[in-house]
């Protein structure tokens, strides 16, 4: 069923390409050229992972795993069962999420709104891109991928973790993490207070923007604001996202020995020498 509201802002336009020819709904969804095209990657992209589980040694759903070629293919195609499937299973995962962006675009276009949820994606996209494309691009060979499993994928991190010697001395993955912790102390507070505000003791009133003001003033002695408090989570988790691009991308491209030596930039200092 829609909802009383939804009827007035399924209106035409708005759309990026194709026209009229896909701005329709199916049920909930809008579709647009960029819902068949997300459809289309997503089913293929599941389709050949799929296919890569029935021609590896498994069914079970945490060990199967479909992996890159071998280093030795450099950044040429590799043949389907070594590790081609991971290069076309790639390029569908992201047929399939910059679609969904730019379906993410086209309906915000129709409803007049900001391009704030599709920018935010994109940083999401751009960790993705940085892991599959950008990094092994650098780093000569399509092998440097992570592989697409659930255990595996675990293994690949603590592997090249470990290539660094200890990963934690990235000072990206540093910063990256801060962001990632402080995201979820913004959102726990958020969450808090408008919980807080919006369940009052019973027979109590709902309480204002004042209340949470004077909430922060008196516990922190700052308020951010309503508005403000979402500027700074769409920057805390944007920022999170980007810094975790560069602590992999730096890794190997840029440093390729271990990360704690990195610091010896630190201990060199002319002042302590
Ligand atoms: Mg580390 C990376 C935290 C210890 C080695 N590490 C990361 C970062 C993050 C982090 C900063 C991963 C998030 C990310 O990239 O998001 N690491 C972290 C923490 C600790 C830690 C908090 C800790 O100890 C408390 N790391 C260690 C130890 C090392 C180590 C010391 C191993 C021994 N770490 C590494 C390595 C890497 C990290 C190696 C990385 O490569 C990784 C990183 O930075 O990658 C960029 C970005 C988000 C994404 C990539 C997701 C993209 C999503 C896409 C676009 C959409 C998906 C749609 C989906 C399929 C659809 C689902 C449909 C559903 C129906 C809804
Ligand atoms: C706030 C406010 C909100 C909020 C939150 C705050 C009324 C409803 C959570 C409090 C936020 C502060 C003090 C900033 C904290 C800073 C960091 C880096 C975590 O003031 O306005 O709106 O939800």
């Amino acid at each position: 069923a829609m909802l009383s509201f939804e009827k007035k802002y399924r209106v035409r336009g708005g759309t990026l390409v194709g026209g009229d020819l896909f701005d329709f709904w199916v049920g909930p969804f809008y579709v647009g050229l960029f819902g068949v095209t997300a459809a289309f990657f997503t089913l293929l992209g599941v389709a050949l992972i799929v296919l890569g589980a029935s021609r590896g040694p498994t069914w079970n759903l945490w060990q199967i795993s479909i992996a890159p070629p071998d280093l030795s293919y450099g950044l040429a195609f590799a043949p389907l069962n070594e590790g081609g499937l991971w290069q076309f299973i790639t390029i569908c995962a992201i047929g399939a999420f910059v679609s969904w962006a730019l379906r993410q675009v086209e309906i915000a276009r129709k409803l007049g709104m900001g391009l704030h949820v599709p920018f935010a994606f994109s940083f999401a996209i751009l960790a993705y891109v940085t892991l599959v494309v950008f990094r092994p691009i650098l780093m000569g060979a399509w092998g440097f991928g992570f592989p697409y499993g659930i255990m595996s994928h675990l293994d690949w991190v603590s592997n090249v973790g470990y290539q660094f010697l200890h990963f934690h001395y990235n000072p990206a993955h540093m910063i990256a993490i801060s962001f990632f912790f402080t995201n979820a102390l913004a959102l726990a507070m958020h969450g808090g207070i408008i919980l807080s505000a919006t369940n009052p003791g019973k027979g109590e009133q709902i309480k204002t923007a004042e209340h949470e003001d004077t909430f922060f003033r008196d516990a922190v002695g700052y308020s951010i604001g309503a508005l403000g408090i979402h500027r700074l989570g769409l920057f805390l988790a944007i920022s999170a996202a980007f810094w975790s691009a560069v602590c992999i991308v730096i890794s190997g491209p840029f440093w390729a020995r271990g990360w704690p030596e990195w610091w010896g930039w630190w201990l060199n200092l002319p002042v302590w020498r």
